[in-house]
């Protein structure tokens, strides 16, 4: 395969309401999406990365230079496979957002042209899988809002509930959700809000029945949340600490992670998110697909992911519309039984929808072209 145009599209999609975390808030998803076409024809990659670097370092003003300047050129000009797509981008150093969509463009376009989906190339073993969701803070600060927005999620029908939580907005607003609805599984993400003197106040958390604390401490600090891991029942999960599979594997070996939440854009693409995957079901250790607020096509890799049989807890794979009311492809849909359906056309199965793709586009950029 020989890759002969990359253009990258700005897109901008209106949220249906706030997403506020402990980083920041967001009013709109802005987001890149990445199209490479081949002799073999198009494939499509999303971006996780924001316009500011607050989650990671990553932020979309990089991640178009990086692309241009770094990683597309060790693509160009060469007869390629999607599996050496690693190996070519291994040379340059970090940006995993970056790495991680051109390699799913790239498997795209190749396994559009060969008809084999997604999800049986990663190697999935369920057809449909839970849906979770992520509720932000509350704008106003106000629990009665966290209250009616959990509420209409377990009416939807979502299997899982999971809260953002910050300093002076943790024990309350879990004690509330958690009286409301006693059997809903909960989690909780502080996104790295406190540090190894809030050990005793996190444990607080404990009396809550949750099946996970995400990423309370920051994410350079192994000890302290081994020590967490050590103090609390509730299992600590990391996010932004996970980088890779030999990463992920020193965390849990040294006692600092309990649970995996693998998102393959943080961690330098899906290949990646496999060998993260394959490594914790060696050792017993549940991972769920973490998410990113992503549009259809990036919505649509997660969901296969997700069908992995170590993705034994419900991921952060709620319907398009808990974020979008128009989302670039077609949406994707839980049913009653709060469960989505896995893609099984040939690629992602999913396609940007050229007239929708228009209209949310607020430029694009041609990376690269032969
Ligand atoms: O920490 O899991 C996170 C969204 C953006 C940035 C970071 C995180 C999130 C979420 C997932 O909580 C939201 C979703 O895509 O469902
Ligand atoms: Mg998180």
């Amino acid at each position: 395969m020989r890759i002969e145009r990359v253009v990258a599209h700005r897109c901008a999609l209106p949220l249906v309401r706030p997403f506020r975390t402990s980083f920041g808030t967001e009013y709109t998803k802005d987001v890149l999406l990445l199209e490479v076409t081949t002799d073999l024809g198009v494939g499509w990659g999303e971006c996780v990365a924001a316009p500011d670097p607050l989650y990671s370092h990553e932020f979309n003003e990089a991640v178009l230079l990086v692309w241009r300047d770094h990683l597309v050129p060790r693509l160009m000009g060469r007869d390629l496979g999607a599996e050496e797509v690693p190996a070519l981008l291994g040379p340059v150093r970090g940006h995993p957002m970056a790495r991680g969509a051109l390699e799913l463009a790239v498997i795209d376009a190749q396994l559009r042209a060969s008809g084999e989906s997604f999800a049986s190339y990663l190697g999935a073993v369920h057809a449909r899988i839970p849906c979770g969701v992520s509720t932000g803070i509350p704008d106003d600060d106000s629990i009665d809002t966290l209250v009616r927005e959990v509420d209409g999620y377990v009416a939807e029908g979502y299997r899982r509930v999971k809260l953002k939580i910050q300093p002076g907005w943790d024990l309350e607003p879990v004690r509330v959700i958690r009286e409301r609805h006693p059997d809903i599984p909960l989690q909780v993400d502080a996104n790295q809000a406190y540090s190894r003197r809030d050990i005793e106040h996190l444990s607080g958390l404990d009396e809550f029945d949750l099946i996970l604390v995400e990423q309370p401490i920051h994410e350079e600090d192994y000890l302290g949340h081994r020590l967490l891991a050590e103090r609390m029942r509730t299992p600590v999960c990391l996010d932004e600490s996970v980088l890779s599979a030999d990463n992920a594997e020193s965390l849990i070996d040294y006692g600092a992670c309990e649970i995996v939440n693998i998102k393959a854009g943080r961690v330098g693409g899906y290949l990646s998110a496999r060998a993260i995957h394959d490594m914790a079901v060696a050792r017993g250790v549940p991972v769920w697909c973490g998410g990113m607020v992503e549009t259809g096509i990036g919505r649509a890799a997660n969901v296969a992911l997700a069908a992995l049989p170590g993705f034994t807890l419900p991921g952060d794979t709620s319907a398009s519309s808990r974020f979008f009311s128009l989302d670039v492809t077609e949406p994707f849909v839980m049913d009653a039984e709060g469960m989505m359906t896995v893609p099984t056309g040939p690629g992602l199965g999913v396609t940007p929808i050229p007239e929708v793709l228009a209209d949310l586009s607020v430029g694009s950029d041609v990376l690269a072209q032969r």
